[in-house]
């Protein structure tokens, strides 16, 4: 029989490929190194810095799947998760800026962008000199994007955009805006605009006073008859699997990233245990205790195993969306669950931010929201099981 490492139950690391390993290796280096020290006040200040994008693209993290030619590492998608997992470790907003960067605009200029939009916009994206946002979520059209206002209406020379985005991370800081809007001109259906910083009529006013994901900036998205020329279209995704596609990715991510955040507040819960003594022993000697760190392990042991299966099929292009729903709705909710137990293990303690437990509760609360809220990915899997949706 082999050996049992507590930190590591199902030898994750072994089922892993070399290359996989030292990506992992390099990016939990810098994170540890660099992101972790700095973390503390950029949540308390409400801080983001933009820096951030610079360093993570020296660290090859931004666009890791993108192919080498237009400035990524052509990594594969595990190796992409294990890095949001590092990210995520030290704080979900910087996972955030990571993977919307990554999935959610670089991927789609890659996917549906012409070949000049790809040469224009994704190395300076991989290399974090410009930042980028993807614009969806409207006030009145959150889990339903069906439902959104945003028109593109044809002009001589390209389109005039009009509407509003809600909740956008980057985008006060953006320079490149990935917009989604129904085009008059395309029947009504769903597409995908590039939009640039100092386009007259487009603003991105921060939304403040946030309690979560404070390290990572998120605003509205205003388009005021926006003028652009044919040029700024997406050529080659029309409807709302476009949006979709890009989701599907940043989803997956988000499930190994939840993990790392559980994996955080798992590993501070049992050594705070371990070196709080009450009733003359230590805490972690406790049953209850135990019990609450024997679920932690046994929930992030099967997430990582699951996200990473769902990774390998996602390198082979075998993975469904509804795979990712599971893998996205089970760690997120699991690892709030995490969290918040992590918080009660502190005590006291728990409610400081020296501690770490309760930033992490409260940026997964956004997690566990964006993307598809939890009860929205069981919709998607009651549906694909019944074949009945219960959306509306
Ligand atoms: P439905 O009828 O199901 O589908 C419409 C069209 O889209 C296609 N499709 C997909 N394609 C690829 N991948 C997927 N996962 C897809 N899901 C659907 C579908 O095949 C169909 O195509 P076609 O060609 O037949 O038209 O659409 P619905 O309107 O009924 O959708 C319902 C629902 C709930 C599934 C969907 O709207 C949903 O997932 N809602 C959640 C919205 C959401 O996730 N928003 C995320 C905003 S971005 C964000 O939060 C970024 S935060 C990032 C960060 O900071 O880290
Ligand atoms: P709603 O859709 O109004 O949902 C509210 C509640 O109702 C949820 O609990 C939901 O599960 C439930 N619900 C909804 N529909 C149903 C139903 N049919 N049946 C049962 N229950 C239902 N969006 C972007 O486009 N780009 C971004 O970069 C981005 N970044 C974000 C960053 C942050 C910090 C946050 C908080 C959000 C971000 N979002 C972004 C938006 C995010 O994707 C949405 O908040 C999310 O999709 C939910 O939409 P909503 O907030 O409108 O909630």
């Amino acid at each position: 029989l082999g050996a049992f490492d507590w930190a590591d139950p199902f030898k994750l690391d072994q089922q892993l490929t070399e290359d996989e390993r030292m990506i992992r290796d390099s990016a939990a280096a810098y994170c540890q190194e660099k992101l972790q020290p700095r973390v503390l006040s950029a949540f308390e200040n409400e801080e983001t810095d933009p820096e951030i994008f610079r360093e993570m693209g020296a660290m090859g993290l931004l666009g890791s799947t993108i192919p080498e030619e237009y400035g990524g590492i052509a990594a594969g998608y595990v190796a992409y998760g294990l890095v949001a997992r590092e990210v995520e470790r030290v704080d979900s907003g910087y996972r955030s800026m990571m993977s919307v960067q990554s999935s959610l605009v670089m991927y789609p200029i890659y996917a549906y962008g012409s070949e000049e939009q790809r040469k224009k916009y994704l190395p300076k994206l991989a290399s974090g000199e410009w930042i980028g946002c993807f614009g969806l979520t409207e006030p009145d059209a959150g889990s339903d994007p069906a439902g959104m206002k945003t028109r593109a209406v044809k002009t001589d020379g390209g389109y005039v955009l009009t509407g509003s985005k809600m909740w956008i991370s980057n985008s006060p800081i953006a320079d490149v805006f990935v917009v989604w809007a129904k085009s008059e001109a395309h029947g009504g259906k769903i597409r995908g605009f590039v939009l640039e910083k100092g386009m007259k009529g487009l603003s991105a006013p921060k939304i403040g006073n946030k309690m979560s994901l404070r390290a990572s900036i998120t605003g509205e998205i205003v388009l005021d008859n926006v003028e652009v020329g044919e040029d700024a279209l997406l050529p080659h995704v029309e409807g709302l699997k476009g949006p979709f596609g890009c989701l599907n990715r940043a989803r997956y991510g988000i499930s190994w990233g939840a993990m790392g955040a559980a994996e955080f507040c798992w590993h501070a819960a049992r050594q705070y245990g371990l070196d709080r003594h009450q009733f003359k022993k230590p805490l972690a000697q406790t049953q209850l205790f135990q019990k609450k760190l024997a679920d932690m392990q046994t929930e992030i042991a099967l997430g990582l195993q699951a996200s990473l299966q769902v990774g390998r099929l996602m390198d082979r292009a075998e993975a469904a969306p509804e795979m990712i729903s599971i893998v996205k709705r089970n760690n997120c909710g699991k690892a709030l669950d995490i969290a918040r137990h992590a918080r009660d293990m502190h005590g006291g303690n728990g409610i400081s931010l020296e501690f770490g437990v309760i930033r992490h509760m409260v940026n997964l609360e956004t997690v566990n929201t964006y993307e598809g809220a939890h009860d929205v990915h069981a919709l998607i899997l009651g549906r694909a099981q019944t074949g009945l949706q219960a959306f509306f």
